[in-house]
């Protein structure tokens, strides 16, 4: 997504500033090394663009911008639940307005630090008392760190997501590795299964490895390049994309969208909100995707 022919709002410094994009108020980080945008609504990466290189983000040209509905595309945060175990699905962090805590640059990059804390609305809907933090680093690459903190006096478990949807040149000319063998087929009933080393995109895929290796890359032969993605605090990786008759089925997707998107996410996966990861009062637990190309 090109933000650098949005007018600025507010100049928080000379790499940092706020524009507007119709009613989502985005952090935009204009350096050396990368351009980089993270929604307040969702704390939403819609962008990381290294230098002289395409972004491996990749943002729906339909994504609905009014500020209530989740972005399509980018990173969005799922939190405190991954799926649809719970309503909303992929959990309320993406449709909250996150607050900008801090910013810090040198001559390496940008730090952008945004913060969402449970207040009456959050509290209606999962009864718990929590800070997540969105942890930007915006270098040669892109490295997110979602940090949850247990604010409350009592222990709770959650589970989510950090949803990255990157570019692909074409979906047909690209492939996978470092998934893993093992996998659940959500499409298959959750179906276990076993894959191949490589894992090419014909057909719809939604499905959960169980065992990816440290780094997974999607091999992008159209925009002759590789794009690694290395995930830590996850318990498994998400591969999905939609495909032609999902993508149709989607108002915030052109119908032929999915050809240059997959999404391939840091995940902790659970089958309810009462499984996942657990945490005592004070107790802190980061979840981190790592993307550079
Ligand atoms: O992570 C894969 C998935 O859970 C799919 O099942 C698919 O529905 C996708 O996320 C998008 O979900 P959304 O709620 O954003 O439409």
């Amino acid at each position: 997504m090109d933000l650098t022919s949005l007018p600025a709002l507010t100049v928080l410094s000379d790499n940092v500033t706020i524009v507007e994009k119709d009613k989502v108020k985005i952090v935009r980080v204009i350096h050396d090394k990368a351009t980089a945008g993270i929604a307040l609504h969702g704390g939403h990466v819609v962008s990381f663009k290294p230098t002289g290189k395409e972004d491996l983000i990749w943002m729906s040209n339909s994504a609905i911008f009014d500020g209530e509905a989740a972005l399509r595309g980018g990173i969005p945060v799922c939190w405190p639940w991954f799926g649809r175990i719970a309503s909303p699905s992929h959990g309320f962090a993406r449709n909250s307005e996150w607050t900008l805590i801090q910013h810090r640059e040198n001559e390496h990059g940008v730090i952008i630090e945004l913060g969402l804390q449970s207040n009456e609305e959050t509290l209606a809907i999962w009864p718990n008392q929590f800070e997540v933090r969105l942890i930007v680093e915006v270098t040669e690459q892109l490295k997110v760190t979602l940090q949850t903190t247990n604010t409350d006096a009592k222990p709770w478990t959650f589970s989510g997501a950090l949803h990255s949807y990157l570019n692909v040149g074409d979906i047909a000319k690209a492939n996978v590795i470092g998934m893993g063998p093992s996998y659940i087929d959500s499409l298959l009933e959750d179906k276990e299964c076993q894959g191949g080393e490589s894992l090419a995109i014909d057909q719809s895929v939604d499905r959960i490895y169980t065992q990816p290796e440290a780094v997974i890359t999607l091999q992008d032969k159209a925009l002759d390049r590789s794009v690694n993605v290395e995930n830590h605090g996850h318990n498994c990786a998400v591969i999905w994309n939609p495909w032609k008759e999902n993508a149709q089925s989607m108002s915030d997707m052109d119908n032929d969208g999915y050809k240059t998107m997959l999404c391939i996410e840091s995940t902790v996966l659970a089958d309810s909100i009462e499984e996942g990861i657990t945490l005592q009062p004070s107790e802190s637990h980061q979840l981190v995707t790592v993307i550079s190309a």
